[in-house]
């Protein structure tokens, strides 16, 4: 390899100029999550380093939402859906599958409700090793089993739940030589804590005060928390945010204290009633002074809806939940007014387009006729938008 990384940087700064403007460790091009946060994580020279150059991804100021909050600041949202595969399993993945190949592993295996199969299979491919995932049948949103299959994992369809899946793997796993790479693999969640990290560097040192997350299984709320205290330990930040995870109303099993035998959501990457990390999760929001709590399947689409048409942010339905739950706590007064807010927000919306289309009208079609569309452009009328809008997007529909 001969690529000059210093080629890729705009000319004329010297090295030491460049290193003393960008931070030294983040000098060059991005190498990925694990060369990054090198010193936390449990590598050594003998790991091979399997990534896709997955982290970095932006903290976006969100204007409109902390309007519609009623927050003094803009509300940042960690845009987790521009990692390589379009969630924030990649960064798990590139440490469970670089920790699987150095152990000698041939193929792993996991169970998803999508976004975990997705990452799983591109990652094995990037190792040239076997994935083979387990998935509810039909119930995984488009996106995410296309990227499995045209990473040549092995798709194995089940007649039952994640949940079912998800035990079906673990047993698996004890009597065959395959690694399972499901979040009770802890190098998913030590690859996911650079999330937190990163959110701490991007506010320049600073943590949220409230940090707004998704909850299925559990294991991301987890990760963000072990990420916090870990640079807080370090006295790098001199503060922890309160955690604030949230399940969807037919999922809830969190919240309700028990398992959920059918949960169901119009967030399909959050249908899960008995997440591995529970308790861990319940711990992260306990010590942190935060909760988990829910969001109903209208709450969470009326935040999908509002991040896409009000802030130009199209996230998967499931990543919105943390948005929903920010709405609810501020309607209900729950956060003060000068708050520092950051949302995750977990996945690409384009992992799920059926979502979306099943909820819109359809487009209109005219004639290939300047007539006809200027009929149709009611430049007076509604603003942009207006015309292809959401059914029932009374809520952040249109503006
Ligand atoms: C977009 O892929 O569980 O609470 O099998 O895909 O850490 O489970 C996905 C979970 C939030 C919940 N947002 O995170 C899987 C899977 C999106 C997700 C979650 C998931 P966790």
């Amino acid at each position: 390899m001969s690529v000059d990384p210093s080629a890729l940087l705009p000319g004329g700064t010297s090295q030491a100029e460049r290193a003393s403007q960008a931070g030294a460790a983040s000098q060059g091009p991005w190498p990925g999550v694990i060369r990054r946060y090198r010193e936390f994580l449990p590598v050594t020279d003998a790991t091979p380093i399997i990534t896709l150059n997955e982290g970095n991804t932006p903290l976006v100021p969100a204007i409109r939402i902390a309007e519609r909050a009623g927050l003094e600041r803009p509300v940042h949202l960690k845009l987790e859906g521009l990692n390589p595969t379009g969630s924030f399993k990649d960064r798990g993945m590139t440490l469970a599958v670089s920790k699987a190949v150095e152990d000698g592993a041939r193929a792993v295996l996991c169970a998803s409700t999508g976004n975990t199969s997705a990452s799983a299979a591109a990652y094995a491919a990037r190792a040239g090793i076997r994935s083979v995932v387990l998935i509810p049948r039909g119930k995984i949103a488009l996106g995410k089993l296309t990227q499995a299959i045209i990473h040549n994992a092995s798709v194995i369809q089940i007649e039952g739940s994640f949940d079912d899946a998800l035990n079906l793997v673990k047993a698996v796993c004890r009597d065959h030589p395959i690694t399972l790479v499901n979040s009770l693999n802890p190098h998913r969640l030590e690859g996911q804590m650079t999330a937190a990290f990163e959110v701490c560097e991007q506010l320049g040192g600073r943590v949220p005060d409230f940090h707004y997350i998704p909850v299925g299984n559990a294991g991301n709320i987890t990760a963000y928390w072990m990420g916090y205290r870990k640079f807080h330990e370090r006295g790098w930040t001199d503060a922890l945010p309160r955690m604030r995870g949230w399940q969807a109303e037919g999922a809830a099993p969190i919240v309700r204290g028990r398992v959920v035998e059918n949960p169901e959501t119009f967030a399909s990457a959050i249908r899960i009633g008995n997440p591995a990390s529970w308790k861990s999760a319940l711990s992260a929001a306990e010590e942190s002074g935060g909760r988990i709590d829910m969001v109903s399947d209208e709450e969470i689409q009326a935040a999908y809806r509002l991040l896409a048409s009000a802030e130009g942010i199209f996230c998967e339905p499931a990543s919105a939940a943390s948005v929903a739950g920010l709405l609810k706590d501020a309607a209900a007064g729950r956060i003060p007014r000068d708050a520092e807010i950051v949302c995750t927000l977990t996945g690409h919306g384009l992992k799920d387009p059926e979502s979306v289309i099943r909820m819109s009208e359809k487009p209109a079609t005219v004639e290939a006729d300047v007539d006809a569309v200027v009929a149709r452009l009611d430049l007076d009328g509604e603003p942009a938008g207006g015309r292809n809008r959401l059914k029932g997007a009374g809520e952040g529909g249109s503006r």
